[in-house]
């Protein structure tokens, strides 16, 4: 604990920034919250009196076809949280049709292919007719509410049309990021009995092809469930496998097909989606989410959070494969009929001017990424940015992992211009929209800060040593809710109890998110990055564990453990420790030892994908262990961290001796 006392002493010094008058002067129209004391009244009555609080949202941001007969019930002791009960919706409906009926012209996804000369708008009408058309396919191949059907599509309008076609029908979505393996897809389409999958023949990226369809062939080799496969074409390559009977063009099958049919009501608390997410141990679990809470979070967090008004044009550079995606590309800007734009490419593709350039040719007002991409922007792009005209640019969002103080700085004055706000928004797959988050304009913010509760979400500080919560101020350790909220995870796919153990169990009466965090003597609260086997690698989130499983199948591999350690560009990355089995290989034989440790990252990549590759692989003759024998990978971590003088308390430690050759291994790494 000494060392996160420290934390929250520097926490305590940091200064309130307020949001520059620009914001406000470049506001389509009145904030929708006035001001900190409005939000404090607000926030007061969704925690003590949520059914009045989220009824009144739920009937004025939703449109019901049922209307809710009870706004909650359930509680964090039992895991059997439901919102708006009877009540039926449809998500698609609230996303498209209602916007296309009212203002069929009005621009609802902009694409931004990796081909940059190649973008183009769509409106909600045309989005409707779109959605319809794969819709109607899918109930031609039999797909029925609460079926689940897979996408593995790349960041691209026809990711989003497939969503809003599923949840059309009543079925549930399992995005899978197209950037995993045949055998990540495989293990996540399984798990599901996913009976379809949309996906495309190629992807572009950074000007590469990608053969899509040739992994999900090889992903689906022996899977019974699905039937079908909606093929998407992305170049038009004729080459692509296509199974006769099974596999279909996306433009072919859509022809069909009407350009109207009515949604399918579904139940408050019927699943919208499942997204598979890592935990710190074992398979990768299916989070799932409902249609009426998540639905409303979404809309309520989007307007609030970014203060989105409906002449915005929000732009989400993260993938639709993760939840970011989801809730900030998809359903928070379209229930609330705000364009949104679809950006496939990279940062750096075809240069680093490439944001840039889409903000100003969209002139969009909001710009939401990941800390990780603004490290590269800062390192290698930053001449990049006073090329173009971003002045349309209100409010800057940051997401995935904690933004260091200096970069919240940098974002603020050569992205923003010093008049924007920035809102630095902690969350999670689990969560479906802002746990703790500034709400731009309405309160100040502090560079570094997730600073305060969104509503309906009792934060709680926990000593994990002894499980207590920490009241007041000035405190930090592991962070809970003890609140329900509407968009929060409601169980993990076919595993309720794995829901329970993961979440609701460590500490009896709040939702643990895994998270250590600070509360300073502002009240304001400040995340501190994982407590568990989870390493956030350039935003995705990664369990250690899952690397390990699969290094530890190579042949040569008698043991490892993996760790996370910090990175200038990536935030964090990965460092695997392994022990080899006699005669694996011969490392005193630099060639032989390159071509090994070559194809230990090719296995990871094969099996999980490009981005969970170690940045390095360390042979040790034996690791860290404790006298039960479990490897002690805070040993490695304060090693691998240049903290070895803070290793800590060994007295666990069954085999001491072996600290010295580690630091002697990783002393050669480096
Ligand atoms: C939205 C998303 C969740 C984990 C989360 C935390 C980290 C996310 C953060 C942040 C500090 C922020 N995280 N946002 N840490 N400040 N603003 O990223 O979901 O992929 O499930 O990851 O990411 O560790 O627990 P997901």
């Amino acid at each position: 604990m000494s060392n996160n006392h420290v934390e929250v002493h520097e926490a305590n010094g940091a200064a309130f920034r307020y949001a520059p008058d620009h914001f406000f002067k470049s506001q389509p129209s009145a904030s929708y919250i006035a001001n900190e004391e409005q939000y404090r009244q607000m926030y007061d009555q969704s925690i003590n009196d949520p059914e009045t609080f989220y009824g009144n949202l739920a009937k004025e941001y939703l449109h019901w076809d049922k209307p809710f007969a009870k706004v909650k019930s359930g509680s964090l002791e039992k895991g059997d949280i439901a919102w708006f009960l009877q009540g039926e919706l449809n998500a698609c409906y609230n996303c498209v049709d209602r916007h296309a009926f009212a203002n069929p012209n009005k621009v609802a996804l902009i694409s931004e292919p990796d081909e940059e000369s190649e973008a183009y708008s769509i409106t909600f009408q045309e989005l409707l007719e779109k959605v319809c058309k794969v819709a109607g396919v899918l109930q031609s191949w039999g797909v029925k509410k609460g079926d689940t059907v897979a996408v593995y599509l790349p960041m691209t309008p026809e990711a989003v049309i497939a969503m809003l076609a599923i949840a059309r029908i009543g079925a549930v979505h399992s995005v899978v990021f197209a950037g995993f393996s045949a055998g990540s897809l495989k293990d996540r389409v399984v798990d599901a009995g996913c009976k379809v999958v949309i996906t495309c023949d190629e992807a572009k990226r950074g000007g590469k092809t990608i053969n899509t369809k040739k992994i999900v062939d090889e992903g689906l080799n022996g899977v019974q469930s699905v039937s079908h496969i909606l093929v998407f074409k992305r170049t038009g390559n004729p080459a692509v496998n296509m199974t006769p009977g099974r596999d279909f063009y996306w433009d072919e099958a859509c022809a069909h097909q009407r350009s109207y049919i009515p949604c399918v009501s579904t139940n408050a608390e019927d699943p919208l989606f499942l997204l598979y997410t890592s935990g710190s141990t074992g398979q990768p679990k299916g989070v799932v989410h409902t249609v009426g809470g998540y639905l409303l979070n979404s809309a309520l967090s989007t307007r609030f959070v970014f203060d989105l008004h409906p002449e915005d044009v929000f732009f989400t550079a993260g993938d639709v494969g993760w939840i970011t995606g989801h809730t900030y590309a998809l359903y928070g800007p379209l229930s609330l009929g705000t364009a949104t734009i679809i950006f496939e490419s990279t940062p750096a593709y075809p240069d680093y001017g490439r944001y840039w350039r889409i903000v100003s040719k969209w002139k969009a007002t909001h710009f939401y990424v990941a800390p990780t991409a603004m490290r590269l922007i800062k390192k290698v792009g930053e001449q990049e940015i006073d090329k173009y005209d971003i002045s349309s640019l209100r409010v800057l969002g940051s997401v995935g992992e904690p933004i260091q103080p200096d970069l919240w700085e940098w974002y603020n004055e050569k992205i923003g211009h010093n008049n924007c706000c920035i809102v630095d928004t902690y969350w999670q797959t689990e969560s479906g929209a802002h746990l703790i988050t500034p709400l731009a304009g309405v309160f100040p913010t502090k560079a570094g800060a997730a600073s305060l509760p969104f509503f309906g979400i009792a934060p709680a500080i926990i000593d994990p040593n002894t499980g207590k919560e920490l009241e007041g101020n000035d405190v930090s350790g592991v962070l809970a809710v003890k609140s329900t909220w509407p968009s929060m995870a409601r169980s993990v796919f076919n595993d309720h109890q794995r829901y329970i153990d993961t979440y609701l169990k460590p500490f009896a009466g709040y939702y643990f998110t895994g998270d250590n965090a600070a509360r300073d003597n502002d009240g304001y609260y400040w995340i501190r990055g994982r407590a568990d086997d989870v390493v956030n690698v350039s935003g995705h989130r990664l369990s250690t564990n899952e690397i390990e499983t699969v290094l530890d199948e190579h042949d040569g591999v008698s043991e490892c453990a993996c760790i996370g350690v910090n990175d200038d560009l990536t935030g964090q990355a990965v460092i695997a420790f392994l022990s080899l089995k006699e005669g694996a290989c011969d490392i005193s034989d630099e060639h032989v030892f390159m071509g090994f440790k070559k194809s230990l990252v090719m296995e990871v990549r094969g099996s999980i994908g490009p981005f969970a590759s170690p940045k390095a692989i360390i042979v040790v003759d034996d690791l860290p262990k404790t006298r039960s024998g479990k490897i002690m990978r805070r040993v490695l971590r304060k090693i691998a961290s240049n903290e070895a003088e803070q290793i800590g308390d060994l007295s666990t430690m069954a085999n001491a001796e072996c600290i010295p050759r580690i630091l002697s291994a990783v002393d050669n790494q480096f």
